[in-house]
C-alpha cells in the first residue's frame, strides 16, 4: 500500500476546523487567496461572505477585472495586484492560503507560506470541506488527455438518465460554485494534476485516471511527481476506481490506492473485455463489470456509431482514444447505476468540444484541421496517428517536454513542419535527431504582437504566416494539421484563441 496522501501533507491538521461548511462563521480567520481568476474569485467571495478577513493577490495588474473587483469590494476583500505583490508572502498573520491551480509550489508566496507552517489548500480541498450536507455524488476524472471530452460525455449520460448533473472543475466551471448550487445530484468533475496537488482529503464516489504521459514537468518538477499527484484522485474512493487496461500505470495507481472498503477496481479496454471490465465486442460498447452475470455475459451499452456521433464525426469509425473516453465515462456512470440506454442516448446527445480535431475547411482537396487542444506530446501523438500526408503546424511553450518520439513515430506521415512558438530549440533538436530530412518552415517569432488592443489578437500574424506557409506546401489529398504539442501562452492568449486564429486565417485565405 502506498503512503496515504493525506498523511504526506504535513499541514493537513492545521487547516482551520471552522472551514467545514458551508455556512459556519469564519470570523477571526485571516485567509490569503492567491489568484484572481476562475478559481480565486468564487473562493474569495465565499470566504469573505462567511466573515473571514480575505486578502487576494495576483501577479497580473493589467487584465480588466473591474467586475470581480467591484463585487469583492462589497465584502471588504483586500485586493492587491502586480508583480511585486506576488514576490513575497504579504505581511501579517495568515491562518490559511487558498491557492489557484496555476501557482506552482515553488512560487515564492506559496513556498514562504509552507515554510512558515501555514496550510495551503486548493479549490478541490476547499470544496470538499465546505460541502456540508450537500450529498451530490462526486465522479472525478483526470488523465493527461481526454479529460474534458470524458467529462462532457459523462455529464451528457447523467442528464440522459434524468439526473440533475453538472460538469465542473478544470473544464472551466468552478467546483466550488457547483458544490454550493442546491439540488445537484451528481458532479462530473474534471481535475488537473495542479488541482489534485493541493487536495488531500477528497473521497470521490468513483474516479478515473484515463492515461498518463509526461506533462507539466515545469510545474511538478518530474514525471513521477506529476503521476503521484494524478494518483491522489483514487484516494478514499467509495465505489469504483476506473483504470485503463492499455496503460498499466493507471492500474498500478489503483492497486496502490487506499480506498474505502468495498470500492472496486474496474478496467476499460478498446478490446474484448474480461469480467470486471467495460470494452468493445464487434461494434458495441459492453459492460462486464456492473452486471451480476459478468462472469458469463456482457450487457450492451451503446454502439460505435453512438461514439462517432459523440465525437462529431457520424458515419466514421471513431478513433481508439474516442472509444476509450466513452468507455471511461460509461464506467463512471454505470458505477452509480445509470442504465445502458442512457449511456447510448448520452453519447448521441453529446456535442464535441471545440478545437479537438475539428475540420475548419476542406477546399481544393486540402483538409484543414484544428486540434489546438493538443497542448502536449501525448495529445499530438493521437492526432498525428489518425492522419497521413500531413503538413504539421506545431510549436509553442514546451513545458519541459521531449519531442523526439513524435518525429521518430510519425516522420513518414509528415510532409513538412511549420514551426511556430517563441523558442523553437526543443522542436528543432528533436527533429534534427529523429527526422533530419524533414522540411521545416520556421515562422518568425518577431511577428507576435506583444500588446495588441484586443488580447485575442495576439499571435494573429504568426498564425496567418503559418497558414500561408502550409498552403504553399499542401497539395490535394493532404491535411494541414494544427496540433502544436505545446502550450500556447508564449504567443497566444490561450489554446482556444490559437485555434480560433487558425480557423480565421484559413477562412481569410
Ligand atoms: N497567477 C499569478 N502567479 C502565478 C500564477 C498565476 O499571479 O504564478 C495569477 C494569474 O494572473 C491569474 C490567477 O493567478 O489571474 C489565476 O490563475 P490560474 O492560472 O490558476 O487560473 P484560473 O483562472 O484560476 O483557472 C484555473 C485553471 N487554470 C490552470 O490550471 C492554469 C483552469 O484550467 C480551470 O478551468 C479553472 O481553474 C477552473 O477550475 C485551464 C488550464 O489550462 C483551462 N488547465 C490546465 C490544463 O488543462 O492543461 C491544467
Amino acid at each position: 500500500m502506498a503512503t496515504d496522501p493525506a498523511l504526506s501533507y504535513p499541514l493537513a491538521d492545521s487547516v482551520p476546523a471552522a472551514l467545514t461548511g458551508p455556512s459556519s462563521s469564519l470570523a477571526g480567520l485571516r485567509i490569503l487567496v492567491t489568484g484572481l481568476g476562475v478559481t480565486g474569485f468564487p473562493a474569495a467571495v465565499h470566504l469573505a461572505e462567511r466573515g473571514a478577513e480575505v486578502v487576494v493577490i495576483d501577479g497580473d495588474a493589467n487584465r480588466d477585472l473591474s467586475e470581480r473587483i467591484q463585487i469583492l469590494e462589497v465584502f471588504d476583500v483586500d485586493i492587491r495586484r502586480g508583480p511585486d505583490v506576488v514576490a513575497a508572502l504579504p505581511e501579517g498573520r495568515f491562518d490559511l492560503v487558498v491557492t489557484s491551480p496555476g501557482w506552482a509550489p515553488e512560487q515564492p508566496v506559496l513556498a514562504a507560506a509552507i515554510s512558515a507552517g501555514i496550510p495551503v489548500i486548493g479549490e478541490v480541498e476547499l470544496a470538499w470541506r465546505i460541502r456540508g450536507t450537500n450529498d451530490a455524488k462526486w465522479l472525478a476524472i483526470t488523465g493527461t488527455n481526454g479529460k474534458t471530452t470524458t467529462t462532457t460525455m459523462l455529464e451528457s449520460m447523467l442528464l440522459a438518465a434524468g439526473l440533475r448533473a453538472k460538469a465542473c472543475g478544470n473544464i472551466g466551471a468552478p467546483l466550488l460554485e457547483a458544490v454550493l448550487e442546491p439540488g445537484l445530484e451528481v458532479l462530473a468533475i474534471e481535475l488537473s494534476s495542479f488541482q489534485l496537488h493541493w487536495e488531500f482529503s477528497m473521497s470521490a464516489t468513483s474516479a478515473v485516471v484515463l492515461n498518463i504521459a509526461p506533462d507539466h514537468l515545469d510545474w511538478h518538477g518530474s514525471a513521477d511527481a506529476y503521476a503521484a499527484d494524478k494518483a491522489k484522485i483514487y484516494h478514499d474512493v467509495t465505489t469504483a476506481c476506473v483504470y485503463n487496461t492499455a496503460d498499466e500505470a493507471t492500474l498500478r495507481m489503483v492497486e496502490d490506492a487506499e480506498v474505502v472498503a468495498g470500492a472496486r477496481a474496474i478496467g476499460f479496454t478498446t478490446e474484448i473485455p474480461r469480467a470486471g471490465e467495460l470494452g468493445v465486442v464487434d461494434d458495441l460498447l459492453v459492460d462486464r463489470a456492473f452486471i451480476p452475470q459478468r462472469y458469463t455475459a456482457a450487457a450492451e451499452l451503446a454502439s460505435l456509431a453512438d461514439v462517432a456521433q459523440a465525437a462529431g464525426t457520424p458515419g466514421v469509425r471513431p478513433a481508439n482514444h474516442q472509444i476509450a473516453n466513452a468507455l471511461a465515462a460509461a464506467a463512471l456512470a454505470r458505477s452509480i447505476d445509470v442504465p445502458g440506454q442512457a449511456i447510448a442516448q448520452g453519447l448521441r446527445d453529446h456535442a464535441p468540444g471545440a478545437h479537438r480535431m475539428v475540420t475548419v475547411a476542406d477546399s481544393g482537396g486540402i483538409r484543414w484541421v484544428d486540434d489546438s487542444k493538443a497542448t502536449n506530446t501525448h495529445a499530438a501523438d493521437a492526432s498525428l496517428s489518425s492522419l497521413d500526408d500531413i503538413v504539421w503546424i506545431a510549436g509553442g511553450l514546451p513545458k519541459g517536454a521531449d519531442f523526439t518520439e513524435l518525429f521518430t513515430d510519425h516522420w513518414q506521415r509528415l510532409k513538412a513542419l511549420v514551426l511556430i512558438g517563441a523558442d523553437d530549440t526543443a522542436f528543432r533538436t528533436a527533429a534534427a535527431a529523429a527526422a533530419p530530412d524533414l522540411r521545416i518552415v520556421r515562422i518568425d517569432p518577431a511577428l507576435t504582437e506583444a500588446d495588441p488592443e484586443d488580447p485575442r489578437d495576439r499571435g494573429a500574424a504568426v498564425m496567418a504566416a503559418a497558414v500561408d506557409a502550409a498552403a504553399d506546401i499542401a497539395e490535394p489529398g493532404d491535411t494541414v494539421l494544427l496540433a502544436p504539442a505545446a502550450a500556447s501562452m508564449d504567443q497566444f492568449l490561450d489554446y482556444t484563441t490559437r485555434g480560433d486564429l487558425f480557423a480565421r486565417a484559413v477562412k481569410d485565405r
